[in-house]
């Protein structure tokens, strides 16, 4: 049986959400922040030195890091919700598994941190916005001509990028005005599997 620990509010939910889509048993370890310092407890550094969510053990195996945990589950369940058959698809797969902590994460977190330092983080906030501003309206355009990030089918890609789009919805000006993106979260959001996942996983403030 596969354990997920899971940190509450945090990427980690779409873990849960994936291994609900695959339909792999597993079973929730749920780990609170600490209300002060948003960080997670240090339990977690018992399963990974890193004492980051999310971390899967499957069996004697620890594995960390969404984008790796990610490819480990596709890979168990056969594939499914994995590579598309076309060269193109598959190329924009890999890409989108890489990008959503690779290159869209930063700025959200940037974001995070300026807004905490109040005042002192001011000055910075406009040129991280904008460079934010130039994901939402690069991915904005993306989804303009299929319904999915990699293909014309939901893979593993879209679990990838629910929670830098849904952290862009809470806290990173991600509105009406990027249509194709909100019609994205609201199909996401309706898959009976994300909803499972939202029961078992506990407080998540971006869905
Ligand atoms: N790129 C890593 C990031 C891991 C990460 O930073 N996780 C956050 C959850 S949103 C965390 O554990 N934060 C609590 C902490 O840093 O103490 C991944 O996707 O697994």
């Amino acid at each position: 049986m596969i354990v997920v620990h899971h940190l509450e509010n945090s990427r980690s939910q779409r873990i849960l959400w994936l291994l609900e889509e695959l339909g792999l048993p597993y079973e929730v370890r749920r780990y609170a922040r600490n209300v002060k310092t948003m960080l997670a407890p240090e339990a977690l550094r018992a399963v990974h030195p890193l004492g980051k969510a999310p971390v899967i053990e499957d069996g004697a195996r620890i594995v960390a890091e969404t984008g790796a945990i990610v490819e480990y589950l596709v890979e168990k369940a056969g594939d499914r919700l994995g590579p598309p058959a076309n060269r193109e698809a598959v190329l924009r797969y890999r890409y989108f598994l890489h990008y959503a902590e690779g290159s869209m994460m930063p700025p959200l977190f940037g974001l995070l941190v300026v807004n905490r330092l109040g005042l002192l983080g001011r000055p910075a906030r406009k040129p991280i916005q904008a460079m934010l501003d130039r994901h939402l309206d690069w991915l904005e355009s993306e989804l303009s001509g299929r319904d999915w990030f990699a293909c014309d089918q939901f893979t593993a890609a879209d679990v990838m990028m629910s929670f830098p789009l849904e952290v862009s919805r809470t806290r990173g000006g991600l509105g009406e005005s990027r249509p194709n993106l909100i019609d994205w979260l609201e199909r996401i959001h309706a898959r009976p599997a994300y909803g499972e996942a939202l029961a078992k996983g506990g407080p998540y403030a971006y869905a």
